[in-house]
């Protein structure tokens, strides 16, 4: 078969729904979302290939894979981001399609002319709208032409020191410097005045081209107590997108996420309404397909812009599926293949209340990592929880790759359920061997502005920063 007729861009004809999507699919990727893929495989009755690391031999997913390839040694450099190895792999075993999970080659778009190249299909959108996306200033410009409400700010890069002094006196101080190759909060400067300006914006240029290569930065408003709120999409080939409801993802630490639940309890039903029409409009407006996730930031007056666009499958993508009852990496999966999405946005009801803990191997108060042998584990069941995990009793976690080893999610008739559920299932969560942030997530869960859904992206830092005066005192008191 031509190279090009195997890309599910040039795809002729739909498969039927009711056949599989595709007969062998590999999994480039590793842990939780490793065998969240599996999983979706086998229910769809496609045959799976699993690659690792040699840090990975003895995990879940090489266990639950039908077959599994060795594709290096244990840093990701050498193994789940080396493309010529993961291509060989699926050329080796004959996988019509790759999917990339998230992280590692999800958002690459050379990987994803590579496997065109080799007629093999890439679980995702097109490489020009990964390119796309991946460049912000691009994409901000891309979407403020489909009439996606921007953060003021300069029309794309801003080339020269004197550029960004007239753009922030237009602006109005305090203004942030964001590197346009970047995202997830790499490559920024907030800056209050002129005076620090021309020292921020070189060294955010600086910082930038080290980080990327690309020294581009542009600039915007600098919002002080944003919420962070992204809806997810879905679209197939045929141009239907529709969305999923939205993520509150406020919680966060040095851009890491902790916590995320779904629906936010910051927006009214209209404005949830106004903000996800908004996502599919975006989604539209750039032929997008795949599921995607349109990030914006909101500030204290309901007023809601445009931030980034993940052309990827999310870590927190398991919330909006307990609230949707979509499985959406089955979406993924068919619609790479060339069927269309199984619902319509009408036949779509979004029901309940879904929160997920992310528990990190981490010191819960210092963040440090802490890899190593799980000696003891019990997951916690019960009605409304559901626990993403490649996690073992007697499993060795590597030091190599992200700290994350289980998404703990509880949903609910409501928020009020959601929580109590979550809380007891903490509760009765035991990861012997290893220290983990579900003690910090108990601690969160409990305080009154959490538990009021009263909080922003800044919350966090100063709930920590309170935590650690009361460990402070509590120790002082002890001498
Ligand atoms: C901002 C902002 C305030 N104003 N942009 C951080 C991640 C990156 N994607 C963009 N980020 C921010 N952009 C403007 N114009 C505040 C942040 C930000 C943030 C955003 C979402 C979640 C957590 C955050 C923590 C600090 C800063």
């Amino acid at each position: 078969m031509s190279p090009l007729k195997r890309s599910s861009a040039h795809r002729k004809a739909p498969v039927k729904s009711d056949d599989p999507p595709f007969k062998k699919v590999l999994i480039a990727n590793r842990g939780e979302i490793a065998l969240r893929v599996i999983l979706a495989c086998k229910e769809l009755g496609i045959q799976t290939v699993a690659v690792y690391s040699e840090a990975d031999r003895h995990s879940l997913h090489v266990r639950f894979a039908d077959e599994e390839v060795c594709i290096g040694p244990p840093p990701s450099g050498k193994s789940y981001l080396n493309i010529p190895q993961v291509i060989a792999a699926a050329e080796i075993t004959g996988a019509e399609a790759i999917h990339p999970g998230y992280g590692f080659l999800s958002e690459n778009a050379h990987f994803v002319d590579v496997c065109q190249a080799c007629g093999i299909v890439f679980v995702g959108p097109n490489a020009d709208i990964i390119r796309m996306m991946g460049n912000k200033a691009q994409a901000k410009a891309t979407m403020k032409a489909a009439g996606v409400p921007m953060m003021p700010g300069s029309e794309g890069v801003v080339e020269t020191v004197e550029e960004a002094l007239i753009e922030a006196e237009k602006i109005g101080y305090p203004v942030i410097v964001k590197a346009s190759a970047g995202g997830g909060g790499r490559g920024m400067r907030i800056c209050n005045n002129a005076e620090e300006l021309p020292e921020l914006y070189n060294t955010a240029r600086t910082e930038a081209k080290a980080a990327f290569n690309d020294d581009a930065v542009y600039m915007e408003k600098y919002l002080l107590e944003p919420r962070h709120i992204e809806v997810q999409i879905l679209g197939d080939l045929y141009g239907n997108v529709i969305h999923l409801g939205e993520r509150e993802c406020s919680i966060q630490r040095r851009h890491q996420k902790l916590i995320e639940e779904s629906p936010s309890p910051a927006l009214s039903a209209d404005l949830r309404k106004r903000i996800c029409e908004t996502a599919v409009r975006a989604a539209k407006a750039v032929g997008y397909y795949n599921a995607g996730t349109i990030e914006f930031l909101l500030d204290a007056r309901g007023d809601f812009f445009f931030m980034e666009m993940n052309t990827r499958v999310q870590v927190e993508h398991a919330i909006t599926e307990m609230v949707s009852g979509l499985d959406i990496v089955k979406e993924q999966l068919r619609v790479a293949a060339g069927q269309k999405l199984s619902i319509t946005q009408e036949e779509m009801t979004l029901r309940g209340h879904a929160i997920e803990c992310r528990i990190n191997a981490e010191d819960p108060f210092k963040f440090t990592p802490c890899p190593g042998r799980i000696s003891a584990l019990n997951f916690p069941g019960g009605p409304g929880i559901r626990i993403d995990s490649a996690m073992y009793q007697d499993a060795v976690i590597p030091p190599h790759y992200d700290s994350m080893v289980a998404k703990l999610v509880a949903y609910g008739s409501d928020r009020t359920e959601a929580l109590a559920r979550m809380r007891r299932a903490l509760d009765t969560m035991v990861i012997e061997g290893i220290k983990t942030t579900a003690p910090l997530h108990r601690r969160i869960i409990d305080s009154p502005d959490f538990i009021k859904g009263a909080f922003s992206t800044k919350w966090l830092e100063v709930f920590l920063e309170d935590l650690e005066k009361e460990r402070l005192a509590a120790i002082k008191a002890a001498e």
